[in-house]
């Protein structure tokens, strides 16, 4: 089964402007078919530009965010709430600006928010409301949320695939999908291909990371099994490889990436790709 193949430009930073143009001719030269694009602080002039670069090299592109403090989906205050099903709804609009039919991303809670406690039904039954609610936003948009799990280092609500599954039923909405990220999977899961199995339909979207977040095929994620795991659920959904760098070193050092992992932007491009068999 041939797959669409895409690269996370959070490689680079969190924000993509125009010096990163030579990348997207990169991506086609490296023959991923798109680029997932962070639209959390994109500007409609960011977007529109970002829409027709893709376009210039035959890229589809995927979009990525996630929920933020002052808006976050398990907010015991109705207002607060509310707030994240507009800053959803705003993100599905920047994803349609992208033309991208996915955004995905932590967008179950608010990154980087923490109660010291584990989740509770509660918090679990107004994120489902969120989401929901934001589904609906994302019909309208043609987009389609896709919920990933974090690991427990960045996330204390939704860590698990099992989890995040039996949040995708729950939220029983056909715009509101579920996300595994290899990197997080394998801190979180006994075996990652069985994870796979597990989420089954509820599966909509897939990071491929390694456990070090550097150069996908160096590290310790077994990516032929979560590949074979993906053909047995008869996976059709967007591959999207994730690594992180110090390309912007702010963006690096928040996401505790402390080292050089890689030998620079061309070897993670084809690396990606050889995952796959495209290099
Ligand atoms: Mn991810």
């Amino acid at each position: 089964m041939e797959r669409r193949l895409g690269f996370s430009f959070l490689y680079f930073a969190p924000r993509v402007t125009e010096r990163h143009a030579r990348w997207f001719e990169r991506l086609a030269w490296h023959r991923y078919d798109g680029a997932e694009l962070p639209v959390v602080g994109a500007t409609d002039d960011e977007l529109a530009w970002m829409r027709r670069t893709c376009r210039e090299h035959g890229l589809q592109a995927t979009a990525v965010g996630f929920a933020v403090a002052e808006a976050n989906p398990l907010d015991p205050d109705p207002a607060g709430r509310a707030r994240a099903v507009d800053h959803l709804a705003t993100l599905c609009e920047k994803a349609a600006a992208l033309g991208a039919e996915v955004l995905a991303g932590p967008i179950h809670s608010a990154y980087g928010v923490w109660t010291e406690e584990p989740p509770t039904a509660d918090e679990r039954a107004r994120c489902i409301d969120v989401l929901r609610a934001a589904g609906e936003h994302a019909a309208k948009c043609g987009v389609t949320l896709a919920v990933e799990p974090l690991n427990r280092f960045e996330s204390y609500f939704l860590n698990t695939a099992a989890d995040c599954a039996a949040l995708v039923r729950d939220v029983a909405h056909p715009h509101v999908i579920g996300v595994m990220d290899t990197h997080h999977a394998h801190i979180e899961e006994g075996d990652v291909a069985a994870a796979i199995a597990a989420m089954g339909k509820t599966l909509g979207h897939v990071q491929l990371s390694e456990n070090h977040r550097g150069v996908p095929g160096r590290g310790q994620v077994p990516f032929d099994r979560v590949l074979a795991a993906l053909d047995g659920i008869g996976y059709d959904g967007w591959l999207v490889v994730e690594a992180f760098s110090r390309q912007d070193p702010g963006f690096g050092s928040a996401l505790r990436i402390w080292r050089e992992l890689d030998d620079g932007p061309e070897s993670v491009l084809a690396a990606g790709a050889r995952l796959v068999g495209r290099d």
